[in-house]
C-alpha cells in the first residue's frame, strides 16, 4: 500500500460553510480510505480567537490564526480553504495563488467578473490547484442525472427548469452586513440570490446542459431599506431579493430559472427539471436521494414517472456509503468535493468546477443582474462549458 501524502489546510472562515468543509474533510479519510492524499486540519482562522479556537476544539483543527495573512504564510500549509463572505474572496484566493498554495474556495467565485477574471488569471499563473464548492453536483442523484443525460438516454434536450427557494429575509427586521447576515450587504455578497442561490442553479444547469449564452430577467428588492448592522444606520438595499430569467442554451434548448427568498414556506427548496426528446428528468433537494425519471419507451401500460432510489452501491459515490437503501444528506455532497478534490490530486487532473468553470458561471449572473437593469436581452459571453 503506497503512503499517503498529507494536505495541509488551513481553513479561512468558520461560519455555516466552515463546518460544511471542516465535516467533509474529516469524514473522507473513514470513506474514501483509498485516496492517496489524506487532510490534516492543519490551522482554521478568523478574527475573534475565542471563537476560532472553539472551532479548532470542535473540529479538530491543531492550531488558530486571526488574521489570513498568516495562514497564508505559514510553510506548513499547502492548500487555503476561503469561506469568508465573498468580498474576501479575491483578495485571499490571489495571495494565495502567488504564495503556491492550492486553494478551495466557497461559491460564488467572486462578487464580479473582474475579480473572478483576476483570480483565475492568479491560479492559472503560478500553476496551482483550485475548485469551488458547488456541493449539489455531488448529490449521488444529481451526479446520475449527468449519466443519464450523457448516456444519451433524454435525446435532444429542450426545457431546463430549476428553482431556488427561500424565505428568511421576509422581515424587514432582518439587518444587512454583520455576521449571519452579509448576504444581505451588497458589498460584501455582490448580489442577492442570484450570486447566492441561481449561481447553484446555473453551475448544475451548464454542467448537465451545456452553455447558457442569453438571458433576459427581472429582479426585485422587495424591502428597499434595511438596518446595516455595521453601521447602525437603516440604509437602502442593494441586493437583488427576487429573481427570474429565462434564457438560451447552446444545445437549443430553452431554460427558465427562479430564485427568491420571499416564498413563504420554503426553506430551501431547489428543484430542477429536464424534458428531453426521449425522458425526463427531476430532482428536488427536499428528497435528494431520489431521481424521478419517466422514460417514452416504457410499455405504454406501464409507461409513467418513476422514482430512483438512488442509494445502490452501482450509482454515484454510493458504494462509499452503507447498504443498499439507506439513504444520505446535504453534508454528504461536501464530503464527495473533498474526496474529489483528493482524488484528482491523486491523478494530476483539475477538480471540477475549477475557478475558470466557475468564472463562466459569474458571467451569467452578471449577465443576468445586467439584463434586469437595462429591461433587455443580454449575451452572457460563455460558449462552452
Ligand atoms: C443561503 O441561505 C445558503 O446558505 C447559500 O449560501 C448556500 O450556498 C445554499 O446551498 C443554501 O442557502
Amino acid at each position: 500500500m503506497p503512503s499517503k501524502k498529507e494536505l495541509r489546510i488551513g481553513l479561512i472562515g468558520t461560519g455555516f460553510m466552515g463546518r460544511t468543509h471542516s465535516n467533509g474533510y474529516r469524514r473522507v479519510p473513514n470513506f474514501f480510505p483509498d485516496l492517496l492524499h489524506t487532510p490534516v486540519l492543519k490551522t482554521v482562522c478568523s478574527r475573534n480567537a475565542e471563537k476560532v479556537q472553539a472551532f479548532a476544539d470542535q473540529w479538530g483543527y491543531e492550531s488558530i490564526e486571526t488574521d489570513w495573512r498568516a495562514v497564508i504564510a505559514r510553510d506548513d500549509i499547502d492548500a487555503i480553504d476561503i469561506c469568508t463572505p465573498n468580498d474576501m474572496h479575491a483578495e485571499i484566493a490571489i495571495a494565495a495563488a502567488e504564495a503556491g498554495k492550492m486553494i478551495l474556495c466557497e461559491k460564488p467565485l467572486a462578487r464580479t467578473v473582474a475579480e473572478a477574471q483576476r483570480m483565475v488569471d492568479a491560479v492559472e499563473k503560478a500553476g496551482v490547484a483550485n475548485t469551488v464548492w458547488y456541493n449539489y453536483r455531488r448529490i449521488p442523484a444529481v451526479t446520475l442525472a449527468k449519466q443519464l443525460i450523457e448516456s444519451g438516454k433524454l435525446g435532444r434536450i429542450f426545457h431546463y427548469r430549476a428553482n431556488f427557494l427561500q424565505d428568511w429575509t421576509i422581515s424587514a427586521d432582518v439587518p444587512q452586513g454583520g455576521t449571519g447576515t452579509w448576504r444581505m450587504d451588497v458589498d460584501a455578497a455582490g448580489s442577492g440570490v442570484t450570486g447566492d442561490l441561481l449561481a447553484h442553479c446555473i453551475d448544475t444547469a451548464m454542467w448537465l446542459n451545456g452553455a447558457i449564452t442569453d438571458v433576459s430577467a427581472v429582479t426585485e428588492t422587495f424591502v428597499k431599506e434595511r438596518m446595516h448592522a455595521l453601521t447602525g444606520k437603516v440604509q437602502p438595499v442593494g441586493i437583488d431579493d427576487a429573481c427570474i430569467f429565462h434564457c438560451h442554451f447552446q444545445n437549443g434548448s430553452l431554460g427558465l430559472f427562479e430564485s427568491t427568498r420571499y416564498a413563504r414556506g420554503h426553506k430551501a427548496l431547489y428543484t430542477f427539471e429536464i424534458n428531453g426528446e426521449h425522458a425526463s428528468i427531476r430532482w428536488d433537494l427536499h428528497d435528494l436521494n431520489r431521481l424521478e425519471y419517466f422514460d417514452h419507451g416504457d410499455e405504454g401500460i406501464v409507461r409513467g414517472w418513476r422514482s430512483i432510489h438512488v442509494t445502490d452501491g452501482d450509482q454515484p459515490y454510493m458504494d462509499k456509503w452503507w447498504v443498499p437503501g439507506l439513504g444520505i444528506g446535504y453534508e454528504h455532497s461536501f464530503v464527495h468535493q473533498a474526496a474529489d478534490f483528493f482524488s484528482s490530486l491523486d491523478k494530476g487532473a483539475p477538480c471540477h468546477p475549477t475557478f475558470r468553470d466557475a468564472l463562466e458561471t459569474q458571467k451569467v449572473c452578471e449577465a443576468v443582474l445586467e439584463s434586469a437593469t437595462s429591461r433587455s436581452w443580454k449575451d452572457t459571453g460563455v460558449d462552452t462549458f
